[in-house]
């Protein structure tokens, strides 16, 4: 199977990338397999609060990304709820136009309650296509607030998208966009108080802290293609600048530092998943607590 997801065989790609994203035994097996052949890819993430455009944005991107050798992913974190469980195809409607485009591979996962605005699989998935030779991907993630700041750890470039009209400068940093933001797109450039908010976001970055890189605040009309090829160059100049300033070294130890921490939470939670109930028994009725039996547990495993 994973010959043929090399090959560029959809389906093989679907089974295998369901698997991982299931977070299954196979899943396990075939991104344990993947890991080792990637490091290549290039990933980009898009975050920003719900309807901002992000859908429409990554399509626009995809065409840009198209427009050179290789093939892309897109990995779109559904905000289902924990109960309901399943991904949203929202996303692949807006992302239509590529649908027939053999050499893009289009997936949404649901986040299943997982803070942080990534689904908890969502590194397993980006190792898996890395692997499986994708040049370009793309993670759209769910516009939630403040935990967004997750996808930063998982990705190359973050793109922060916001509206005209959008906020302020507080609000803006308090979500802790600043500190994420490698791109800022002011997107809905077809609405009013677009330079406003242009000047709001430069004004906000002039006052923080000076960093090698300083984002760039760029207007789009997403659904116009409009501002695509300047978003597109500014994407390229940030990876320009990671290699030059040798950041990129740094971003990859983040990122398999993150994926560790990941995959720990998640065998962590199928290992409290599996005590039986005479033990969580035990913690109810104070025989013994929680601290002392997590120190037991991590020792056994
Ligand atoms: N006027 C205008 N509408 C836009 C623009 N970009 C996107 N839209 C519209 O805004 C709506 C939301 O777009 P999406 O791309 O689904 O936004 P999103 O951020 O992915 O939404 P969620 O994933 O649900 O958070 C759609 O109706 C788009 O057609 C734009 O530049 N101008
Ligand atoms: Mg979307």
């Amino acid at each position: 199977m994973i010959e043929a997801a090399q090959g560029g065989d959809q389906r093989a790609i679907a089974r295998l990338i369901s698997h991982v994203a299931d977070g299954d035994d196979s899943g396990r097996r075939i991104v344990g397999e993947l890991y080792r052949l990637g490091g290549n890819a290039k990933i980009t993430g898009v975050t920003g609060a719900p309807g901002t455009g992000k859908s429409t944005l990554v399509s626009g991107l995809i065409t840009s990304m198209r427009s050179e050798p290789g093939r892309v992913g897109v990995i779109a974190v559904d905000p289902s709820s924990p109960f309901s469980g399943g991904a949203i195809l929202g996303d692949r409607i807006r992302m239509g136009e590529h649908v027939d485009d053999p050499n893009v591979f289009i997936r949404s996962v649901a986040n299943r309650g997982h803070l942080g605005g990534i689904a908890s699989s969502t590194p397993a998935v980006v190792a898996a296509l890395d692997g499986l030779g994708f040049a370009e991907i793309v993670i759209e993630t769910v516009g939630v607030g403040q935990s967004e700041v997750e996808i930063a750890s998982a990705c190359d470039t973050t793109i922060v998208v916001v509206n005209p009209g959008w906020g302020d400068g507080i609000q803006t940093a308090k979500a802790g966009f600043l500190e994420i933001a490698d791109i800022f797109v002011v997107n809905k450039a077809d609405r009013p108080e677009v330079s406003a908010t242009i000047r709001d976001l430069e004004a906000m970055l002039d006052i923080g802290p000076t960093t090698p890189w300083r984002a760039p605040v760029v207007a789009t009309i997403a659904t116009e293609r409009s501002g695509l090829d300047d978003l597109w160059r500014s994407i390229n100049q940030h990876r320009a600048h990671l290699e030059a300033e040798g950041r990129m070294e740094q971003v990859r130890r983040d990122r398999a530092r993150h994926a560790l921490v990941g995959a720990l939470r998640d065998s962590i939670e199928h290992s409290v998943d599996a005590i039986g109930h005479e033990t969580i028994e035990d913690l109810v009725q104070r025989r013994n607590d929680p601290w002392t039996l997590a120190d037991r547990l991590l020792i056994e495993q």
